[in-house]
């Protein structure tokens, strides 16, 4: 999130769309209440079905599975068309007026540099025109066509009402209105908040769908308000906790990105790091990357990491790829490339798309290990469930060892939630049976394996040997020393550098990223956690609830990274002249000296509005970016293309139909299923009285939602013959599932490219495993593909075919 739970109620308009917070984040829509009781703010769910949240919306709009970027880019025209854009915040705070790069351009569906060879793009042309000095050159007229203003009008342009309602399925009138209640914050005081989740990541376009989103909020000017924002509402209690301290595979700790084989010295990764400004006397805050990430080598290695051997960088790991994610590590198991699997707190033959490639690839292994509270489906994938279940253990030679481990309420620790808080939780009870703590479990591998390398040397020790393992209990290390390793420490006496009177002695435990140096004399495992545990204390375990304008800030709440800030680039709440936009919610303004308010200030302090340094001090160029340059793998500007399995042709380009960047292997290619086969739209989602898998382990929700089912809608079911709770077949090129039919008002039939087309949803929660009835599970039917940028699996639309049947014998 930009922003946070609490300042959703803040909103005047609250769009749900590719999520359903009412159903997954029962507790946090009580702010979306909020905001429609206190703020009279108007609730818009954009949703393939009439979900929970949309029974409590003011304005409902159905829309087809995977065409929301036609959505949103038909949101986009309609503002430019109609100038409902908050003006002064586009043309000084986002990169409207920069001029683009000559060769850069997009036809036919595809942008400049496409490679059809290698399915690839050379994004040289993704740039601004850039001057002599490097700096981007600039059009504060908008009369140039190379302005990413005017390049944006005319990428947008194709987005007629017309053409979105005959992609996405939405009644044009209904589009048209959804737009007119948009558009209505693009009023200086006004501000929408998006609320989005996984209808919008787990598509094969899922991170241009956020991005078409961002870049209207920045159109309205609703980015760093009170009340906007971009709000991912996670997963899990501690997903944001995992993407934070780099469990994804390409990231180290605090978003800084693993080096690659390409970048053999730490000079050349650097090289590529510091982020020159791209615009004069800008702020370009990544200029400090190399204080982060030294910082970071000092925390991993110790005295070990020295001036010069670079911080221990030989020991980092370089990729070879762009990345090893969980669908390429399932397809390098298929392969036999990958042969042993440690899967901690993940089930993945429920989790993972095409069951049956996850269970081959299971199969093939030498040795799984699962470390999980519960007993899960993955730990017994040899057992499997269903119509495809090979059903022949004896011929799996995979060893598997299950590890019983405690859980959070077993354990103290802290769980970062989708706000950004850091949020300490304290031990309950002891774990049961023989479980023990993740900790002890990882710690117990690592001196084994170290041992091993003591021993017997092996291919590169250094990385295991020279690891820094200072903890009183080396074999369980305490979760406080943990938090206090992350937040980072001095390394030697810190001085000031005119007085040179010591501010820091060695030890100290740091109050901010901002202390943190490059010549090793700090160490902080996540440079953004720095200013979580000082010595002042635990500030995770703070809990003052004091919200001082009743604004929806309590900074004495918890600890949100980075810096305690609650609301990102908070600096664009305030005009040119550093008065709020909208003086009733005022959140950082310019007092005369320095930038204060109800939050700590996205900005250098101290930086004058007449310096004219952007807002968005991340970025090179400090502007919030309409165009994306070339970060993003299919485009600097969203376009639509269709989920790889598609009712429909893509009717903007039909040679070009899905996204030509998406994470696709040859190999899966031939379980893609064509419409004529399976002609109706599928879509996976959960249901509150499920936790994923695992609360079907617990009687009460088994009770609540005993048994797997679809939801078909009336029309269908006629056509079909299938009666309410009755049996059906539900199958997909790559498996079937047969369940009971819950045959609903909610999900109607939507017109697209005028033809009828039909959604099926499919809950996701039953296995075999647990009190609930057994269910084969969503992910029998779903595809192994997955998003260009995220590689994000495409849950949400792939086609099916439904027929009544008779019920299963079991
Ligand atoms: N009770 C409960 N709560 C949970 C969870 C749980 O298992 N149970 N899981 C947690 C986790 S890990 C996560 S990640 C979050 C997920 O939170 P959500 O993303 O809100 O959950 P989903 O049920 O997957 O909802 C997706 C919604 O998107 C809609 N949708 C599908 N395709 C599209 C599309 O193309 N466009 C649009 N606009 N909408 C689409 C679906 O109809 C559905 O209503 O929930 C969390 N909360
Ligand atoms: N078709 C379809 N598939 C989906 C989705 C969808 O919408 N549609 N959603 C996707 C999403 S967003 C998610 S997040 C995944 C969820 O997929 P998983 O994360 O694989 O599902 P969970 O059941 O939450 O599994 C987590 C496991 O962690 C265990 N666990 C709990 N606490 C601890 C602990 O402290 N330590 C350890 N070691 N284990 C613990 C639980 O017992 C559980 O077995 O599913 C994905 N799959
Ligand atoms: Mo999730």
């Amino acid at each position: 999130m930009t922003n946070t739970w609490q300042d959703i109620r803040n909103a005047n308009v609250v769009i749900v769309m590719g999520g359903n917070a009412a159903e997954a984040h029962p507790c946090g829509f009580k702010w979306v209440i909020e905001a429609k009781i206190e703020n009279g703010a108007k609730l818009v769910v954009v949703d393939p079905r009439f979900t929970r949240t949309a029974s409590v919306a003011d304005y409902y709009a159905p829309i087809r599975p995977g065409t929301d970027i036609a959505f949103l880019s038909g949101v986009m025209h309609y503002l430019l068309e109609k100038d409902a854009i908050q003006h002064a915040y586009v043309r000084a705070y986002t990169n409207a007026s920069l001029l683009v790069a000559d060769g850069f351009a997009f036809e036919d569906g595809h942008f400049s540099g496409f490679n059809a060879e290698t399915n690839s793009y050379d994004k040289a042309t993704w740039n601004y025109d850039l001057d002599e000095q490097g700096f981007a050159k600039a059009d504060d007229t908008w009369q140039n066509p190379r302005c990413v203003i005017n390049l944006l009008k005319q990428h947008v342009s194709r987005y007629t009402p017309e053409m979105v309602s005959r992609i996405t399925g939405t009644p044009q009138d209904k589009f048209l209105h959804v737009c007119e209640l948009i558009a209505s914050t693009a009023a200086p005081d006004k501000a929408m908040t998006s609320l989005f989740a996984l209808g919008w990541t787990q598509h094969s376009v899922g991170a241009q769908n956020i991005r078409a989103m961002a870049m209207v909020q920045l159109l309205l000017g609703n980015i760093g308000v009170a009340g906007g924002g971009m709000n991912a509402l996670r997963g899990h209690s501690n997903i944001q906790g995992l993407t934070d301290i780099g469990l994804l595979s390409n990231q180290m700790p605090g978003y800084l990105s693993l080096p690659t084989d390409k970048e053999a010295t730490f000079d050349d990764y650097m090289k590529t790091k510091l982020f020159k400004p791209l615009r004069p006397g800008q702020t370009s805050y990544y200029q400090n990357y190399g204080k982060f990430v030294v910082s970071l080598q000092k925390a991993l290695w110790g005295d070990a990491a020295t001036k010069e051997n670079n911080w221990g960088y030989d020991w980092l790991p370089k990729l070879d790829i762009p990345l090893y994610d969980i669908i390429k590590a399932f397809e390098m198991m298929n392969n036999g490339q990958m042969t042993g699997y440690i899967c901690q707190g993940f089930n993945p033959l429920q989790a993972f798309p095409d069951r049956g490639k996850i269970r081959r690839g299971l199969s093939k292994l030498k040795f799984l290990v699962t470390m999980d509270p519960l007993d899960t489906e993955t730990s017994r994938f040899w057992q499997d469930f269903g119509p495809q279940n090979p059903a022949k253990p004896s011929e799996i030679q995979t060893e598997v060892f299950q590890l019983p481990v405690t859980c959070f309420a077993e354990e103290n620790g802290s769980l970062v939630n989708s706000a950004r808080w850091l949020q300490w939780h304290w031990k309950a009870a002891e774990g049961p049976g023989k479980a023990m703590s993740d900790i002890w479990i990882m710690s117990g591998i690592f001196h084994r394996l170290r041992e091993m390398y003591r021993k017997e040397g092996g291919a590169f020790p250094d990385p295991i040997l020279n690891i820094s393992w200072k903890y009183t209990d080396p074999r369980a290390p305490d979760p406080e020393e943990l938090a206090k390793e992350m937040n980072g420490r001095t390394l030697a006496d810190q001085t000031d550098p005119v007085t040179n009177a010591v501010t820091a002695k060695a030890g100290t435990l740091l109050d901010g990223f901002g202390q943190l140096k490059d010549d090793g004399t700090t160490a902080s495992g996540c440079w953004i956690f720095a200013g979580s545990f000082t010595e002042k204390g635990n500030q995770m375990a703070r809990r003052d609830a004091t919200d001082p304008r009743e604004q929806g800030i309590a900074p004495n709440w918890a600890w949100a990274w980075p810096a305690n800030r609650r609301i990102l680039y908070n600096r664009a709440s305030a005009d040119l002249e550093g008065k709020a936009w909208n003086p009733k919610k005022p959140v950082v303004e310019w007092n005369g000296t320095r930038w204060a308010g109800i939050d700590v200030p996205d900005y250098i302090p101290t930086t004058k509005p007449s310096d004219n340094v952007g807002p968005f001090i991340m970025n090179a160029e400090g502007l919030g970016r309409l165009f994306a340059l070339n970060l993003m793998a299919e485009g600097p500007f969203p376009e639509h293309y269709e989920p790889f399995e598609s009712p429909s042709e893509n009717v903007l380009h039909p040679k070009v139909s899905n996204n030509p960047a998406a994470r696709v292997f040859a190999d899966d290619r031939a379980s893609f299923g064509h419409r004529n086969d399976f002609p109706y739209v599928a879509t996976t989602y959960r249901l509150t009285e499920h936790f994923h898998f695992w609360t079907k382990h617990a009687l009460i929700n088994a009770i609540l939602q005993p048994e797997e089912f679809v939801e078909i809608g009336e029309v269908l079911a006629k056509e079909k013959g299938i009666a309410q709770g009755g049996w059906v077949k539900v199958s997909s090129k790559r498996g079937e599932v047969i369940c009971k039919a819950y045959v609903t008002k909610r999900i109607k039939p939507l017109t697209v490219d005028g033809k009828p087309t039909h959604v099926i949803g499919v809950p996701l929660h039953w296995g075999f495993t647990g009190q609930a009835r057994k269910g084969y599970g969503a992910n029998t039917l779903t595809p192994s593909v997955g998003d260009a940028n995220t590689q994000t699996p495409e849950f949400k639309a792939f086609l099916v075919n439904v027929e009544p049947t008779a019920a299963p014998v079991t």
